[in-house]
């Protein structure tokens, strides 16, 4: 008797025990398991998997607690390809192998282990595996020895991300500091690096998620989220295939318009019309390039959406007629809030046609920004998007080409506290803005690109959004907010860009000069040389700040910003070929060192984290304004000073001289890099030459040269030009493939091969198996003014020899031999 009432006393405590809820519950023991035509569905003791085999180096984990949601993305465009795998079960095990990586899910608990073939741990669950706080899921993985982390695009921090944690919670931070977390976009998408491995994860939800790489603490890396699923995507593979394969999933930039990789002004703002044109003028007097100039907010009337200031533009189309006579594109700022206005087009459809986002009891949602009281369109909702994008159909008209999305996280007065309960539609799943914010500046650029795409009749438009999510690159260019003129931000800005470009988003840029704050000459002066290698190159300015026009800093930062948004013009072939890239392949223009040194350690390295390759061929070294020399850290290969030709080898830090008006560049020896004659905007032929720099090295290189109309979408049906340029050291050959395949023909008619470093060739030179007739010369990349350019003197010379073979056909096919 009494042992039974032992017995039940333990009895009903251990049932008190077990109703006590735990405040955390991992994902439980297995319970079942069903093989799929893609992969695997589990169910647990506590929650449920599916593994989906994207490819032989994407295996996807959706977690949940109870049921699945339907599987919906902004994100992801890709499916399933079909792949080879297999999967063998044993009592602790189950193992599913594609051909290049092992899948191993221990069954109690169930937690997740991937490993190479020859059974080399890259990525493993920490016991906790995934995990629920609340609604709050997170996956925690063990910390590996030495593991590096890099990623998330438009983030703060370190090159090397360990030991930091990042939130996304897309947030308008004026003036952010440079070490402030919450900034305007989200990328859940990093890179883990350890023992010569490395793999990527995308964590495609959309909620709040903080991503951590070991702060705090020192025994995991995790990534989650406030809501929603466990839904992350593994990626095996180099750097290069991990940034191939992410955006394989998420999709890569369309070609932009070439214009819009020409020098851009901006200005908050410009205005009246005799203002904006006299600042085109200006560019075109004092023989700056430009392409492009920006209307910010002043534009419109009473800052409503779709209009025009009737005073300050009275004649918006005769505006534009004669800034397209000058050869200037212009874009127009765009911000999400519809002024609550009786009357007032835009705000009456909305309503009426109940387009704005609403609170659930079926009023409309009303914040403050610039316009007063403003309801705000729901972009996650079809008909929306259609009715946003159609209602640019007047402004293409009188000839806008450049779309700028701005203050779409929501920005609001109040500081943005958009409240949770304000409900979206979601593409048909009506959910809250706890799950929208995040894709809302995205889907605003998507409504924006695929409107005004489709209204300008096979034209491309420029569209440039500050919030965004994994994929916009599909839609948007993007820049990063509002800086401030000092040094450490434009250093920043560098991060920030690579960063963005490992994040699938290659067209970034940041304001030049510096948004917020007074910008002193020597930091224009820099800013612009370190812009001109910057994928997206404009200058922006605050209002109530200094003006920022490359002239208003005194002649010799005139001269300098001329002469480097010149050499980006010059650079136009390489630039566009760069992009050309980026559109088939995902390969960022500005590649931060890591992606082809990942093993070396320099590379990694505070002082040297910011420098870049500009494309394949070029490598920038960043540095402040303040300083007259730097340390430079040349990796693998060997380098030449793209400006006076100097040679070094690699594998080494050097001391440099960068006086303003000498950005450390260079070229990788071995590489390949095209460039045009000077012009003053991309409307503009240059001379019918294309110049084939060719720099010697011991490795050989293939150089892909990309041309098409820079306008149209025609390049999507095939009318676009592939050249192959390669550089064969050991069999001592130059391969240049003719610029006439395919079903367009090169603007340009000659090509000169220009080549740097070549010693003791030069009575050997062949071309086409003839002796060749060449120059030895000397060249100015850098359209140095002599000698009246204070700046110039004689050991900061920007000239270099080389030998020339001018005149080639760029019609046919070119081979030197030496
Ligand atoms: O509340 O349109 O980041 O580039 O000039 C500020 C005015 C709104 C913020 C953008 C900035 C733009 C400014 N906008």
């Amino acid at each position: 008797m009494k042992n039974i009432a032992i017995l039940l006393g333990i009895l009903i405590m251990s049932i008190a025990a077990q109703s006590q809820q735990s405040p955390s519950t991992s994902l439980g023991n297995l319970k079942k398991m069903k093989k799929t035509d893609t992969g695997l569905l589990i169910e647990t003791s506590f929650g449920k998997a599916q593994i989906i085999v994207y490819n032989t180096d994407i295996i996807r984990i959706r977690i949940v607690k109870n049921d699945f949601e339907p599987d919906f993305s902004y994100a992801v465009i890709a499916n399933p390809e079909k792949t080879n795998f297999k999967i063998i079960e044993t009592e602790e095990v189950i193992t599913l192998t594609t051909d290049s990586v092992k899948l191993v899910i221990s069954t109690n608990p169930v937690r997740f282990k991937f490993l190479t073939g020859d059974n080399r741990v890259i990525n493993e669950d920490d016991t906790f595996g995934t995990n629920w706080v609340g609604e709050e899921v997170t996956t925690y993985k063990k910390l590996q020895d030495g593991e590096k982390f890099t990623g998330l695009g438009e983030k703060t921090g370190n090159l090397n991300r360990r030991g930091e944690a990042h939130t996304n919670w897309n947030t308008d931070n004026p003036a952010y500091q440079v070490d402030d977390d919450d900034l305007y976009s989200t990328f859940p998408f990093y890179i883990g690096i350890h023992h010569n491995l490395s793999y990527g994860i995308f964590m495609d939800n959309t909620y709040k998620s903080i991503f951590n790489f070991g702060a705090s603490n020192d025994r995991f890396s995790s990534f989650g989220a406030d809501g929603g699923e466990m839904n992350y995507y593994f990626i095996y593979g180099n750097i290069r295939q991990i940034i191939n394969q992410y955006t394989l999933l998420t999709g890569r930039i369309n070609i932009p318009p070439i214009w819009s990789l020409g020098f851009q002004q901006c200005r908050w703002s410009y205005f009246p019309d005799t203002e904006v044109l006299s600042i085109a003028r200006t560019f075109r007097e004092k023989k700056i390039p430009l392409d492009v100039i920006y209307l910010d907010i002043h534009y419109m009337d009473a800052y409503k959406i779709f209009t025009w200031n009737p005073e300050r533009f009275s004649k918006p189309t005769e505006m534009l007629g004669k800034l397209k006579n000058m050869n200037v594109h212009t874009t127009v700022i765009v911000d999400p809030g519809i002024k609550v206005e009786k009357g007032y087009k835009a705000w009456e459809e909305g309503v009426k046609q109940n387009y704005f986002i609403k609170y659930p009891d079926g009023k409309d949602y009303t914040a403050q920004v610039w316009p007063g009281w403003c309801n705000f369109p729901d972009f996650t909702k079809p008909v929306v998007r259609k009715w946003w994008g159609d209602n640019f159909a007047p402004m293409v008209k009188d000839g806008v080409e450049g779309f700028w999305t701005d203050m779409n996280e929501i920005a609001s007065w109040g500081g943005g506290y958009t409240p949770s309960l304000v409900q979206l539609d979601w593409d048909g799943h009506i959910t809250s803005y706890r799950k929208a914010k995040n894709v809302y500046g995205m889907q605003m650029s998507r409504s924006t690109y695929e409107g005004t795409r489709n209204l300008m009749n096979g034209k491309r438009p420029l569209t440039l959004t500050r919030a965004s999510y994994a994929g916009a690159q599909r839609y948007t260019a993007i820049w990063t907010g509002d800086n401030v003129a000092t040094d450490a931000h434009m250093m920043l800005g560098c991060r920030l860009v690579n960063s963005l470009g490992i994040s699938g988003m290659a067209f970034a840029g940041v304001d030049v000069g510096g948004f917020m704050g007074e910008t002193s000459a020597k930091l224009f002066g820099r800013w612009i040389t370190v812009g001109a290698f910057t994928p997206f190159f404009r200058v922006h300015k605050a209002s109530n700040e200094n003006s920022s026009e490359p002239w208003t800093y005194g002649e010799s930062v005139e001269n300098i910003s001329r002469n480097y948004i010149s050499l980006r013009y010059r650079l136009m072939p390489y630039l566009y070929s760069a992009f050309a890239e980026a559109h088939k392949t995902g390969m960022p223009v500005n590649r931060t060192l890591v992606i082809d040194n990942t093993s070396d350690e320099k590379c990694w390295d505070i002082p040297y984290q910011q420098q870049f390759m500009f494309g394949p061929s070029m490598m920038v070294a960043p540095v402040e304004s303040t300083k007259e020399i730097t340390k430079v850290y040349l990796p693998k290969g060997r380098w030449f000073d793209f400006f006076n030709g100097k040679q070094y080898a690699g594998e080494q830090e050097i001391m440099i001289e960068c006086p303003l008006d000498k950005l450390p560049v260079f070229a990788k020896g071995g590489s390949i890099i095209p460039m045009q004659t000077i012009i003053q905007s991309t409307s503009e032929k240059p001379s019918d030459t294309l110049f084939i720099h060719v720099y010697y090295g011991t490795e050989s290189s293939v150089y892909n040269y990309y041309e098409d109309d820079g306008t149209t979408y025609s390049y999507e049906n095939g009318t676009f030009l592939k050249s192959k340029m390669s550089f064969q050291p050991s069999e001592k050959k130059i391969v240049i493939e003719p610029l006439s395949s395919g079903s367009y023909i090169s603007k340009f008619k000659t090509i000169d091969v220009i080549l740097h470093g070549f010693e003791n060739v030069a009575d050997k030179l062949k071309v086409n198996g003839k002796s060749a007739t060449q120059k030895s010369t000397s060249i100015d990349l850098y359209n140095s003014i002599k000698p009246s350019d204070p700046l110039w003197f004689d050991s900061r010379k920007m000239e270099q020899k080389v030998l020339v073979i001018d005149n080639l056909n760029a019609g046919g096919k070119t081979e030197i031999s030496w």
